[in-house]
């Protein structure tokens, strides 16, 4: 985790909002990292179609693709080791190659057909030795929603940084089709039935990947990200955004939202951290040492 004492102890004496604030801080640290290929990533049409048919039947899928992640990483990187949580990368141009970049909007276009949004719930997750992922949750609890055609209208997308294994802290899914009825309201209730336990263990899936996949769930599909065991490799690195059907029905559709393929201005990006800062750093289960960065995620979005 980075050590958060070093952006306190910064020898920049402005308070820290401002220096968050102004762009130079960002264009200062993100100099020495290049920027990633912007061309499309070639998709083979048979797994687009297996993609589209396990989001749609079973909530989730997995594509292997191998976009370039190697910037957004560096940029993850660097925020943590001058003190910040690494969703503050997302205030860098080498994440945004990556999250509006032509292959993960080609495959996102290839399952969804042109017009699906972005939503400011974005995140970043390193993993190390003895650390574990987030817990067993729903994203948003109830029933599902589903767009006119079947998928899901609200959907999490998650991309590996590093290559994700079963060692290292890899994601696992329920699918929708075999989940007992009781994930829909998971975490409301203290207890569980053994009967719906035992059907969540048996059909709980492991979702190794290497660097540069994406992952995609059902936001009301239960997930939750595994213990990193592995003695040596590298850590689990990921970033997490939150995608909106292009017909999403209008009672799932918050704003600010952005087209997938744009690139959100420094003020925007600004305030997306921020929002996401206030809804998943308080979370001290689940972000460990994210509290007090929490205050400032209020005052970054508003
Ligand atoms: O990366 C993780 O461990 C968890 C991510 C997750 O569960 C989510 O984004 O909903």
């Amino acid at each position: 985790m980075a050590n958060f004492d070093t952006v306190l102890q910064a020898q920049d004496r402005r308070p820290l909002v401002e220096r968050i604030q102004d762009p130079a801080t960002w264009d200062e640290l993100f100099a020495p990292i290049e920027r990633a290929p912007s061309d499309a990533v070639p998709l083979d049409p048979a797994l687009v179609q297996q993609c589209h048919d396990t989001l749609r039947h079973q909530g989730h899928f997995v594509a292997p693709i191998e976009l370039p992640v190697g910037p957004a990483r560096a940029a993850v990187d660097a925020v943590e080791a001058a003190g910040f949580p690494a969703v503050f990368a997302f205030l860098s141009d080498a994440v945004w190659d990556v999250c509006a970049g032509a292959g993960l909007v080609g495959l996102i276009d290839g399952l969804l057909g042109p017009g699906a949004r972005l939503q400011p719930g974005l995140w970043s997750k390193r993993v190390t030795h003895g650390d574990r992922g987030w817990e067993p949750h729903v994203d948003i609890q109830g029933p599902p929603v589903r767009a006119p055609d079947g998928m899901p209208a609200q959907i999490t997308l998650w991309l590996s940084l590093t290559d994700v294994t079963l060692d290292n802290g890899c994601m696992y899914i329920v699918p929708e089709d075999v989940a007992p009825d009781m994930v829909r309201d998971f975490g409301r209730s203290d207890t569980l039935a053994l009967e719906a336990v035992e059907q969540v263990l048996h059909n709980a899936r492991a979702l190794p990947a290497p660097a540069g996949s994406v992952l995609a769930w059902s936001t009301s599909t239960l997930h939750w990200g595994a213990r990193h065991r592995a003695t040596h490799g590298p850590d689990r690195m990921s970033l997490g955004l939150e995608l909106r059907h292009p017909q999403a029905p209008p009672e799932v559709c918050s704003e600010p939202s952005w087209a997938i393929g744009h690139r959100p201005d420094f003020a925007t990006r600004l305030r997306a951290v921020g929002h996401s800062l206030q809804w998943y750093g308080s979370n001290s289960a689940r972000e460990p040492g994210l509290r007090p960065f929490v205050f400032l995620g209020r005052l970054l979005s508003r």
